[in-house]
């Protein structure tokens, strides 16, 4: 095979070149390994790194941080598979631009065996518990006519979102950016339904048992049976929802009816809902217990072994953005400003600022923010950017939450199972 030049590649296509960078050098550089020299580093990227020296040592490249496979799931368009068995997808960086998320493009993230053909018009959903007044079921239909309808735009991100950069690295679906997304989602507020069949006064958690069949195949074993505290339980909120952008749910996202904790992590969301439980306890089904979406309650060291008993269940998500535009290993022309946008979002409450950087954190822009369509909705920034001279830069941006937390630089604190990863996202500009 006839061997290309870097430069020959840009100039013929520079995402294809993107992508062929990315396979020529991942040989010869993992994504956890080191790259020596910044002269090298040049000559592989085909373009001066301008501010080479604020780069951290040991850092790769935001060009070649990003593999681009094709693949197809059915409804989904240009979603990148991480795993088959159970099915796990997340969508590339430059295809989240939208401000409400498509259907086509939020991520799936599967435990189990999903439910091949759910039927809509037979579907129940049952409430029980110890601390729930009664047992009581209810028939979607009934859900719908029932109970009043709310549509919030509420972002789900899974807790290892961002697990591929954790050193020593940690086990589970390697996702990068890319498990995120703030859909419309339309169904009726999961306290309206709980307080209608009765809620005890010793109440402290729900938990939710969807139709998926353990990866075993086990009769009666969950693959997954999370849930929250009755307080955000509570919130205005949270839905058991029917349809994402007055769609019904893509059945690989939970058809036909789930649960969403907006600001949560996603695993709270439960899919293909069949049963809530109302406890007078933590939940502690399957995934609630041991390390599972728990994080050393006190900070450890990286590959620190961590006992059970000293493991945290994880709230709300820490505050994070992403640049949606441009994608990331893109040309730009020097004599142009370029315009970059993207979300910032967080658990906790709204994000206040957004900035971004040219010079990797040597100096950061304040970045225009929009307002959120209502609570737990990721925010939209936008800023315009000017480059000093030609040549390879990187853009990364910097959310902060109304309470003065911001993201960290490079890897937050470490954790056994790789969860809340909020680093800064970057992208590969190169300047001619
Ligand atoms: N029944 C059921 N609910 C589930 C899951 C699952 O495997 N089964 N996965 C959880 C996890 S870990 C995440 S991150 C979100 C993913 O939602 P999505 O697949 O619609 O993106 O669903 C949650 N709800
Ligand atoms: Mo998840």
């Amino acid at each position: 095979m006839k061997k290309h030049g870097l430069h020959e590649l840009y100039a013929k296509d520079p995402v294809k070149a993107d992508e062929q960078v990315f396979k020529r050098t991942s040989n010869a550089l993992s994504r956890r390994g080191f790259i020596k020299g910044l002269k090298s580093l040049s000559l592989l990227l085909g373009a001066e790194v301008v501010y080479g020296q604020f780069m951290p040592a040991g850092l790769i490249p935001a060009a070649f941080a990003q593999a681009d496979t094709p693949f197809s799931i059915e409804g989904k368009d240009g979603l990148i598979i991480l795993n088959d068995r159970p099915l796990n997808a997340e969508t590339p960086a430059h295809l989240l631009d939208d401000v409400v998320t498509p259907a086509s493009r939020f991520f799936v993230r599967n435990n189990g065996i999903p439910p091949q053909e759910p039927d809509a018009n037979s579907w129940t959903l049952t409430i029980e518990g110890e601390s729930a007044a009664q047992s009581k079921t209810f028939t979607l239909e009934e859900l719908k006519t029932q109970f009043k309808h709310y549509t919030y735009q509420l972002t789900l991100e899974c807790g290892g979102n961002g697990r591929a950069e954790f050193s020593p690295a940690a086990t589970g679906n390697q996702w990068t950016t890319g498990a995120v997304g703030c859909p419309r989602w339309t169904g009726v507020r999961l306290k309206d339904v709980l307080q209608a069949v009765g809620v005890k006064e010793t109440a402290v958690y729900i938990g939710y048992y969807g139709d998926d069949q353990h990866l075993s195949r086990t009769p009666g074993k969950a693959a997954i049976s999370r849930g929250v505290p009755i307080s955000k339980a509570m919130e205005e909120e949270s839905l058991i929802a029917w349809a994402m952008n007055d769609e019904p749910l893509p059945l690989m996202n939970g058809y036909p009816l789930r649960l969403v904790f907006g600001g949560w992590p996603a695993s709270t969301s439960g899919k293909w809902l069949k049963k809530i439980v109302i406890r007078d306890r933590v939940h502690d089904g399957a995934k609630m217990l041991g390390k599972a979406y728990r994080i050393p309650c006190k900070p450890v060291a990286p590959g620190a072994d961590v006992e059970d008993k000293d493991m945290c269940i994880i709230e709300a998500m820490p505050v994070k953005s992403l640049i949606t535009f441009p994608r990331s290993g893109s040309d730009h022309l020097l004599s142009k400003s370029l315009n970059v946008r993207g979300h910032a979002w967080s658990g906790e409450g709204r994000v206040a600022k957004v900035h971004t950087s040219i010079d990797f954190g040597q100096t950061w822009q304040v970045a225009q923010l929009s307002l959120p369509a209502n609570r737990h909705a990721w925010q939209q920034f936008s800023t315009t950017l000017n480059f000093p001279q030609q040549g390879y830069y990187e853009v990364w941006a910097k959310a902060e939450d109304e309470h003065g937390k911001s993201q960290p630089m490079v890897l937050p604190g470490w954790n056994p199972k790789g969860y809340l990863n909020n680093a800064c996202h970057r992208i590969a500009v190169r300047v001619v």
